[in-house]
């Protein structure tokens, strides 16, 4: 499962909120699959995760989890104060989202490169 429904998974259990889990393959049937949960507007953008709530498809984990945390009366700040920092807390973890798979690709050439790493790589 895909850290983003993982999440929006965690939510959903943490709120006591009950849930049908769907879940397709991330293959090479993802691009029929996609294409279908669009059709059938279970998903508007075709990618996961897609939530339908009360009758509302809603994408975007984000948005989502706001999306749930207003209709539960929970997890958002009371105050102006609390909301923005909740609010705050979010853009960092976009903002960190988004350059995760330029980090993670960094990470992976610098430790690629090791000496002793590079010569187990090449080994046999
Ligand atoms: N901005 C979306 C991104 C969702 C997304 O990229 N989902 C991936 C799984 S982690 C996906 O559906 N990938 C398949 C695709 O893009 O066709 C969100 O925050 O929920």
């Amino acid at each position: 499962m895909d850290a983003m429904t993982m999440r929006a998974l965690l939510f959903l259990r943490d709120a006591g909120t009950e849930f049908e889990d769907v879940r397709y393959p991330f293959d090479d049937s993802w691009a029929a699959t996609s294409a279908w949960l669009r059709e059938k507007g279970i998903s508007r953008t075709g990618r996961v995760p897609a939530l339908e709530y009360h009758g509302t498809i809603l994408t975007e984990h984000i948005p989502i989890l706001r999306y749930l945390a207003w209709e539960l009366g929970e997890y958002d700040g009371r105050t102006s104060p609390e909301k923005y920092i909740v609010d705050a807390v979010a853009g960092i973890y976009v903002d960190w989202r988004a350059k995760l798979p330029e980090t993670l690709k960094k990470f992976r050439e610098a430790f690629e490169s090791r000496p002793r790493v590079k010569e187990y790589l090449h080994a046999s």
